[in-house]
């Protein structure tokens, strides 16, 4: 195998994680670009990192910032790779309403300053590097058709959407003008037990296990009757990936080519452990958003094709898989609790929680046992 070096921006994510465990099993060397905050945030990828002092070490992580143009041209003349990935965003579309300015930064200028960077490192170093850009389905919004394709027009809903259109575009038109191989990954939603707690899929199975467990009682949430394309971030890192192995760079939709609705992943996650959530699900208007994309379904037949790519898990599976692991954390927390267990780090609960030790990994307590 050549020898193939990766930059991950956003490695601390739950796509980075994947990624880089993925390349690192093919014999890559992995760079990750990790913001500095007060507390760790690499706990999504504890399991693969080695001391730095201990020899022949394959995952590196280095400070940095989409937002620091200059840092990223330093990192890339430092770490001289062959592939980039750019995960790193405020990949929230809820708080994007809340915090559109700093969204619009991260996701729109914050590309725009790895594309330029990157443009320059080629042309400097003559290593003709690959750009993957996480694009999202996000962008067809209020869908002009169904399924959507790489020719479906986009109609953006948030400032989060609005500033993917336009990374979208930039990673086009570097393509085009400066001859860089650059890919949309245009990738419908994912999920996985490494998924962030408040994005629906997990804030429904991390309920639904501690409601098993007599951890907490009721859920809140928005809009249940949204349908999305649902499939396994496991899955879909392996599509970025064969993006970058191509002879020629493209654009590609990522989807399973199924839609379900928020009403049927909570049948299908409180359906596993016997309870009927509409005793437990209460709706709070602030989950809903200015304007909602209420149907995706992503048509993945170029991807098919092309890269050869299909996804392996279904929705079914990818819920009883999230469950398994809710569960596994429930029963935990619900054993250290039992004992006696406090910790410093109890969260403000709703009234109608118990207040339970929460650590921020949920991952990290499962390696546990
Ligand atoms: P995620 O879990 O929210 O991870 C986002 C990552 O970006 C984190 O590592 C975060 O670091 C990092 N980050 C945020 N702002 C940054 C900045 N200014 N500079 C450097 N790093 C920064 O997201 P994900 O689900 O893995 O998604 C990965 C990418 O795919 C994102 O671009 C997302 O918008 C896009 N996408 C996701 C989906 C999906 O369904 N998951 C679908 C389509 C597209 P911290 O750990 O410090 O916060
Ligand atoms: O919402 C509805 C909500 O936040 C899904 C990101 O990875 O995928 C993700 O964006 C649906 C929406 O994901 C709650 O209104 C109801 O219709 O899990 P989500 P998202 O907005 O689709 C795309 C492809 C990305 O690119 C993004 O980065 O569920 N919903 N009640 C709720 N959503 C949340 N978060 N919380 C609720 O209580």
């Amino acid at each position: 195998m050549p020898d193939k070096t990766a930059l991950i921006t956003g490695v601390t994510g739950q796509d980075g994680s994947y990624l880089a465990e993925l390349l690192l099993e093919k014999g890559y060397r992995v760079h990750g670009v990790v913001r500095r905050a007060s507390v760790f945030t690499t706990q999504r990828i504890e399991h693969l990192y080695r001391d730095p002092h201990s020899g022949d070490v394959r995952l590196r992580l280095h400070y940095g910032d989409l937002l620091d143009a200059i840092c990223l041209r330093r990192l890339l003349n430092e770490v001289r790779p062959t592939e980039i990935y750019n995960l790193a965003a405020q990949s929230h579309v809820r708080t994007s309403f809340d915090e559109p300015i700093h969204t619009a930064e991260v996701v729109a200028i914050g590309t725009l300053n790895l594309l330029e960077a990157a443009r320059d490192y080629r042309d400097e170093t003559g290593i003709n590097v690959r750009f993957y850009q996480a694009s999202s389905s996000e962008m067809y919004g209020k869908v002009i058709e169904t399924p959507q394709t790489e020719r479906t027009p986009f109609y953006p809903r948030s400032p989060y959407a609005c500033a993917k259109v336009h990374a979208f575009w930039q990673t086009v038109n570097y393509r085009e003008a400066y001859d860089l191989f650059a890919c949309n990954g245009i990738l419908f939603n994912h999920e996985s037990p490494r998924r962030g707690e408040t994005f629906v899929t997990r804030k429904v199975t991390r309920a639904a296990a501690r409601i098993r467990f007599g951890l907490q009682d009721a859920l809140y949430l928005g809009n249940l009757d949204a349908r999305r394309d649902w499939g396994y971030a496991g899955d879909f890192v392996e599509a970025m990936w064969r993006m970058l192995q191509q002879r020629r760079p493209d654009d590609y939709v990522i989807a399973t080519g199924q839609t379900h609705s928020v009403r049927e992943l909570l049948d299908e996650a409180f359906g596993i452990v016997g309870l009927d959530w509409s005793k437990h699900v209460r709706i709070d208007p602030q989950y809903f958003r200015p304007t909602e994309v209420d149907l995706l379904l992503g048509d993945a037949s170029k991807a098919r094709s092309q890269l050869g790519w299909t996804p392996a898990v279904a929705f079914k599976q990818l819920v009883r898989m999230m469950m398994d692991a809710d569960l596994n954390l429930a029963r935990q927390e619900r054993t250290l609790f039992d004992a006696g267990y406090r910790e410093g780090n109890i969260r403000t609960a709703p009234v109608e929680q118990i207040a339970l030790p929460r650590r921020s990994s949920a991952e990290a307590l499962t390696a546990v046992t």
